[in-house]
């Protein structure tokens, strides 16, 4: 890779010249404002510097082949996508720039997978520990499709036995949904009532505790109405207690809980407040499968870990790579509950098969 700085009056100059001289397949690593000339800093004029990079070759990283929805909907392009994207290839210059820097270019028979895992935003460590475990279960001299198969049997074994909800005790099991703002927990919610109370016919009552935005509760309400299950609106963890006790004659009672920002600790307080007047039999977590591997992580630790026995991931109609789903799961050691691929309301809810999850970060036709 060829990396190289230009320092010119203005942006349209230095662009002008990256342009010139590196051609149209040039990546911007960096813009900034520089001061030049001048005495001790004085009389300096400002300069725009621009530091450009350009690969050599094409890179050896293949770009995941779009992948299969699990039902009806095609995956829809979205402007998240696009940024993902951006990163995707920003962070591929700036690991090639850093393996530069350390005279640290990956050697060894499966570079090519590294490149290719961390490409799929798979977590340092988890990289590494996957090749390990691929050099020492299959012959070095084993071909690429032997490898990827290796490292399918290698990502099957960090997924634990999948956790569906299972009313296997007297009275009603009470699983609350808890998790960020926006990724989905009233929808999912609905799927699963629905599901549970017109497919299976199981007695279901909802609780929701999403009453800061009126629109929530009516959201539940209207859907509570059409399949005709009871739903109770608890606008205070005293009142959960209460809406729990009169629902006794039922199978399942699902909670809907506050999407609240988990960086705001009186939001959490409130929310463990609830939950310790529920006493949820089940507190799953629900996550979008298209925040970023990082997010993913902080987003978990701030959920109460011990508290949470499951994950659901949704969203996953929106993203081609399932990386973040592997990173959490060896992170946390959580079963998946489910899987939800879609808006619609009950159909787009899958039981998280690990198998899918594999077949689908291998790009594979599932
Ligand atoms: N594409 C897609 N959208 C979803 C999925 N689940 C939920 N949504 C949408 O995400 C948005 C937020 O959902 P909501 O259930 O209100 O999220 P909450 O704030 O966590 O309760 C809505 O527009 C939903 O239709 C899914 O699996 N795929
Ligand atoms: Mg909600």
């Amino acid at each position: 890779m060829k990396v190289k700085r230009y320092v010119a009056s203005d942006i349209q100059e230095a662009m002008a010249r990256v342009k010139a001289e590196l051609g149209e397949d040039a990546v911007i690593l960096h813009v900034r404002q520089v001061k030049e000339g001048g005495v001790l800093g004085f009389f300096a004029r400002t300069k725009t510097e621009v530091t450009a990079a350009l690969e050599d070759k094409k890179p050896t990283v293949q770009v995941a082949a779009p992948l299969p929805p699990l039902t009806f909907s095609e995956p829809k392009p979205n402007p998240e996508d696009e940024m993902r994207e951006l990163r995707r290839v920003l962070g591929q210059v700036s690991r090639q720039l850093k393996d530069m820097g350390n005279g640290a270019e990956p050697t060894g028979k499966l570079a090519w997978l590294r490149a290719e895992l961390l490409d799929k935003e798979l977590d340092d460590k988890l990289v590494k520990n996957l090749l390990t475990s691929i050099e020492e279960s299959i012959p070095s001299e084993s071909s690429q499709d032997e490898v990827r198969e290796q490292l399918g049997q290698s990502l099957l074994g960090l997924m634990p036995e999948p956790a569906p909800i299972t009313l296997a005790k007297e009275g009603p099991l009470i699983v609350a949904l808890v998790g960020p703002t926006g990724v989905g927990k009233t929808t999912t919610v609905a799927k699963l009532a629905a599901n549970f109370a017109l497919v299976d016919k199981h007695k279901v009552a909802l609780v929701t505790a999403d009453t800061y935005r009126v629109a929530a509760v009516d959201q539940l309400r209207t859907f509570a109405e059409i399949i005709r299950v009871p739903i109770e609106v608890a606008v205070s963890p005293s009142a959960i207690q209460q809406a729990i006790a009169r629902h006794q004659d039922k199978e399942i009672i699902l909670i809907d809980t506050a999407g609240r920002s988990p960086n705001n600790r009186i939001h959490m307080s409130e929310l463990r407040a609830f939950l310790d007047k529920a006493q949820p039999d089940r507190v799953i977590l629900t996550l979008s499968a298209t925040t970023r591997g990082k997010d993913l992580l902080d987003l978990v630790q701030k959920f109460d870990l011990p508290s949470i026995d499951s994950l659901i991931f949704t969203k996953i109609d929106e993203t081609t790579t399932l990386g973040g789903i592997f990173n959490l799961v060896n992170f946390c050691k959580k079963p998946l509950a489910y899987l939800t691929n879609g808006q619609n309301v009950p159909d787009d809810i899958a039981l998280a098969n690990s198998d899918y999850i594999v077949q689908r970060f291998l790009g594979r036709e599932v």
